[in-house]
C-alpha cells in the first residue's frame, strides 16, 4: 500500500536537480561507425522540448568542477509546472569523456560520487544519465559510495536516443526529474520505464525491450501512471545515524572476480582463479539455492575452503533471477561450513561491488568484509528476520489526526506521546508534512525537548525537506536561537539550503556565533568577501554571478574531505 503523494512531495519552493551526464545511448548521435555519445544535450536535445524547458529562461547557475571548490556557471532550464504544482530547475554537467557504459569502471564511479559530492549543498537531489549495460553495476557502486546520503540520487538511461524520432529517453528522463525534484527518497535509484527502483536492486533483463530493467527480489519504490507518480514509502530507506554524508572512493574491483558455476566445472579452474595475484574476494554465481559440485572427494570444497584460508572472502549468490541463497540442500550446507558467505537475495552486481567497497574501506579485515556482506548496508540484501510493515487501507485522516497529534507532542516536548504515535504509525510519518509544508523535524527543530529532534533523527527524518515558506529545520532552529538544536542538526549533515543563505546572512550580523554554527560564513561576511568560501576543499570562488534567480548558494564545510 502506498502513501498520499501530499505528504511528502516538495511542492512549494523550485527544486534544484543537478543532471549529470557520463554517456550511453541515450546521449547518442549516429555515426559512420554506429551510435556514439554525443555533447550539448541541453541545447540539442532538452532546450527545444516543452516539457523540459517552460521557456521562462531562467539564468545561468554555478556547478563546483573539481576538488579545488572552482565553480563555472552552466546555463539552466525549467520545467513547467508538474502535476504536484512543483517546478524543477536544472542544469547539465557532461563528463569531459562521455563513454559507452560498457567501458566505465571503478574511475567513473568516483567521478560520479566526487561530483555528487562537491555539489551536495548546491542542489536538492542528482540525475545521472548513464548507458544501460553496466547501469546496474554503477547504481550499486553508488548506493555503497555515498555514505549517509541523505538526498535522492536517480540513475538512468535508455534504449533508444533522445534524439531518435520513437525514443525512450525522453520519458524516461522526465520521470527521473520528477522524482528526484517531488520526492525525499534518499537513496540511489534506478528510473527506467516508469519504475523507480531501489538501484543495487536492479538488474539489466532485456538488450532491446523498453522494460530493460528489474528488481527481481524488491518491489519498486515507485511506480509512474498515467495519473501521477506513487511512491511505496514504507518501503524508502531512512537515515538511521547521525552522519554527515560522505563518499567513499576507488572501490578495489582490481582484487575481486565473478565466476558462475556450470555442471561439469573443474575444481582446478576454481583453483587458478582463486590463485590470481592479490586476489581478495570472489563471487560465485551458484545453482538454486546456493548449491555447487563438492567435486570429486570433495575436491571443490576443499579449493574453496583453501583459499577462505588464505583471507579470500567467497560470497555465494545465486544464478536464478529471484530467490535467496540459504544452506538448506547439503551442497550448500557444505559450502557454508567451509566459510562461503550466503548473499542471500544480492544480484550479483550489487555482490560484486559490495565486496569492492568493504576491501577499499580502511581498515578492512576479511572477517569484517565477510561480515559485512551477509548484512544489509543500503537494502540490498533481504535479512532473513526483517518484518515488512504493511499499512492498511483507507486511513489518511487518521493519519492526518495523527500528524497533527505529533505536532502538539513536539511542541509540549512530550517524548512518551511522540513515542506512542510513532509506534502506530511507524517511521514514515517523519516526512509528512502538514498544511504548511512542516514535517515532524521542523516541529522538533524548535521543541523544548532537544531528545525528541535526536530520536527523529535516528529514525529517519530528513534534514533536506523545506517547508512551504522553503525553510529547512536548520534554519528554524537557528532563527529560533538554540545552539543545541543547531549542533544535532548539522551533525546529521543539515546545511542551509542556498536559498536561505541570503536572510541566514542577515540574522549572522545580530548573532554570529549561532549562525556560524548553522554554517553561515560569518569571517567571510567580515572581509566583505562574498564569492569565497573557505571549506576543508579550499577556496571556493563564486566568480561572477549571471544568476538572478539567486542560485548562488555555496558550498557549505563539510566534515570530511573525498578520499
Ligand atoms: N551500449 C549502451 C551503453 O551502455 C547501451 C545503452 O545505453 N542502451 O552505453
Amino acid at each position: 500500500m502506498t502513501a498520499p503523494d501530499y505528504e511528502s512531495s516538495l511542492s512549494g519552493p523550485e527544486a534544484r536537480v543537478l543532471i549529470i551526464v557520463t554517456g550511453g545511448t541515450i546521449c547518442m548521435r549516429r555515426s559512420p561507425s554506429g551510435f556514439v555519445p554525443a555533447r550539448g544535450f541541453l541545447k540539442s536535445a532538452l532546450a527545444p522540448r516543452p516539457t523540459f524547458n517552460d521557456g521562462s529562461n531562467p539564468g545561468p547557475v554555478e556547478v563546483v568542477i573539481n576538488s579545488e571548490g572552482e565553480r563555472r556557471l552552466y546555463p539552466s532550464l525549467r520545467t513547467p509546472p508538474s502535476s504536484y504544482d512543483g517546478r524543477v530547475r536544472y542544469t547539465v554537467y557532461e563528463f569531459e569523456e562521455l563513454l559507452d557504459s560498457s567501458s566505465i569502471d571503478a574511475k567513473g564511479w568516483t567521478q560520479i560520487a566526487r561530483t555528487i559530492y562537491w555539489n551536495y549543498t548546491l542542489c536538492d537531489a542528482f540525475v545521472v544519465l548513464h548507458g544501460t549495460d553496466s547501469l546496474a553495476y554503477t547504481c550499486s557502486a553508488l548506493s555503497f559510495m555515498l555514505q549517509n546520503l541523505g538526498k535522492p540520487v536517480i540513475l538512468t538511461g535508455s534504449q533508444a536516443p533522445m534524439l531518435e524520432l520513437q525514443n525512450d529517453a525522453t520519458d524516461n528522463l522526465l520521470g527521473s526529474l520528477i522524482v528526484a525534484g517531488h520526492f525525499m527518497i534518499p537513496e540511489v535509484c534506478l528510473y527506467f520505464n516508469y519504475k523507480l527502483f531501489r538501484g543495487n536492486r536492479a538488474t539489466k533483463v532485456s538488450a532491446s525491450a523498453f522494460a530493460a530493467f528489474d528488481s527481481p527480489n524488491a518491489l519498486p519504490l515507485a511506480v509512474t501512471t498515467a495519473m501521477r507518480t506513487q511512491v511505496a514509502w514504507e518501503r524508502v530507506q531512512k537515515p538511521r545515524h547521525i552522519e554527515h554524508f560522505s563518499i567513499q572512493t576507488n572501490l578495489d574491483t582490481t582484487h575481486v572476480a565473478c565466476l558462475r558455476i556450470f555442471p561439469g566445472i573443474q575444481p582446478q579452474m576454481v583453483d587458478a582463479v582463486l590463485k590470481l595475484d592479490g586476489l581478495r574476494g570472489l563471487v560465485l554465481e551458484t545453482f538454486g539455492a546456493g548449491n555447487a559440485p563438492g567435486g570429486q572427494d570433495n575436491a571443490m570444497t576443499k579449493v574453496l575452503a583453501d583459499a577462505i584460508q588464505r583471507g579470500i572472502v567467497i560470497v555465494s549468490v545465486t544464478q536464478c533471477l529471484s530467490g535467496s541463497v540459504s544452506p538448506v540442500y547439503a551442497p550448500g550446507m557444505t559450502l557454508s561450513r567451509a566459510g562461503v558467505v550466503a548473499g542471500q537475495d544480492m544480484t550479483t552486481e550489487a555482490a560484486l561491488t559490495k565486496l569492492s567497497y568493504l576491501l577499499a574501506l580502511p581498515d578492512s579485515t576479511p572477517e569484517s568484509v565477510a561480515l559485512h556482506m551477509a548484512t544489509s548496508l543500503r537494502g540490498e540484501l533481504t535479512e532473513q528476520s526483517q518484518t515488512v510493515f504493511r499499512h492498511p487501507d483507507g486511513v489518511l485522516p487518521e493519519r492526518v489526526k495523527n500528524l497533527a497529534a505529533m505536532g502538539y507532542a513536539v511542541a509540549q516536548g512530550n517524548m512518551e506521546k511522540v513515542q506512542d504515535i510513532m509506534r502506530v504509525e511507524q517511521d514514515w510519518i517523519l516526512n509528512d508534512a502538514d498544511y504548511s509544508g512542516n514535517t515532524p523535524l521542523h516541529m522538533a527543530a524548535t521543541s523544548p525537548n532537544l531528545s525528541i529532534l535526536r530520536h527523529f533523527l535516528l529514525h529517519g527524518g530528513s534534514v533536506h525537506l523545506r517547508n512551504r515558506a522553503g525553510r529547512t529545520p536548520l534554519f528554524l532552529a537557528a532563527s529560533a536561537g538554540l545552539p543545541d538544536h543547531v549542533g544535532l542538526l548539522r551533525q546529521s549533515g543539515a546545511h542551509l539550503h542556498a536559498d536561505e543563505l541570503p536572510v541566514a546572512e542577515l540574522h549572522a550580523r545580530q548573532r554570529p556565533v549561532l549562525w556560524e554554527l548553522a554554517g553561515v560564513d560569518v569571517m567571510g561576511l567580515k572581509m566583505g568577501n562574498k564569492g569565497k568560501v573557505e571549506g576543508s576543499e579550499g577556496v571556493l570562488d563564486g566568480g561572477s554571478n549571471g544568476d538572478e534567480e539567486g542560485w548562488n548558494g555555496r558550498v557549505d564545510v563539510l566534515s570530511r574531505s573525498p578520499r
